[in-house]
């Protein structure tokens, strides 16, 4: 595994950083909160602005959850706020991350919209894999898929998952999607000097 975003642990396992991103209210604090073992520790705060229609909080800083996959690899996953005004906590959020979801709500054009400037911050930030991943996705039209990867002017071989961020396994299908850009990632410089 590449040393970029991998640490060895004491025990002798490696730990991985993986970064949920995402516009407000696309679902990240519940992805993190369905698949960790931890408890999800949220740093959330009451909406003052314009925004608390929609949900009574939000992530402010950062949600953090934990899985381990076997003895030999655990994942940490950090989920970012989705609100610009706190876009300063990206970077810092991202530093040796080994990849990232984008997260959008994809029955909410701004959703995609959003997404739009958060991923191009993304890129700018690390050139690392990262998958985008639908939630509230179910009985999306292929169409839709094609609409999304227009937006974000996505190359071919960057996944776009559907996602039920309230579901175990769709969550679980969304991180081993990342994972096998990962493993891709560092087979293809070895399979070009082979
Ligand atoms: N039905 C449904 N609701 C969801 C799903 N994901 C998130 N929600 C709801 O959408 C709202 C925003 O989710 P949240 O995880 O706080 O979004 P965040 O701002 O990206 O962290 C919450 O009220 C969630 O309960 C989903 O997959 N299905
Ligand atoms: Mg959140």
């Amino acid at each position: 595994m590449s040393t970029r975003g991998a640490n060895r642990r004491k025990h002798g396992g490696t730990a991985v950083k993986i970064v949920v991103t995402g516009p407000f209210s696309a679902g990240k604090t519940t992805l993190i909160r369905t698949i960790s073992e931890i408890t999800v520790l949220s740093t959330e705060t009451d909406i003052t602005d314009a925004t608390r229609s929609r949900k009574a909080e939000t992530t402010v800083a950062m949600d953090f959850g934990r899985i381990t996959i076997d003895r030999d690899l655990v994942l940490y996953l950090f989920g970012t706020p989705g609100q610009e005004r706190f876009d300063f906590m990206w970077e810092i959020l991202g530093e040796g991350m080994l990849g990232y979801i984008l997260l959008i709500d994809a029955t909410r054009e701004d959703s995609l919209e959003q997404a739009v400037g958060i991923l191009a911050a993304f890129r700018k930030m690390a050139r690392v894999p990262f998958v985008v991943a639908l939630n509230h996705a179910d009985g999306l039209e292929p169409l839709e898929e094609e609409r999304v990867r227009s937006v974000l002017e996505l190359a071919e071989d960057t996944p776009v998952v559907p996602c039920d961020a309230t579901d175990r396994e769709s969550v679980k299908s969304v991180l081993l999607a990342l994972l096998y850009c990962v493993v891709d990632r560092i087979d293809a410089p070895a399979a070009a000097r082979a």
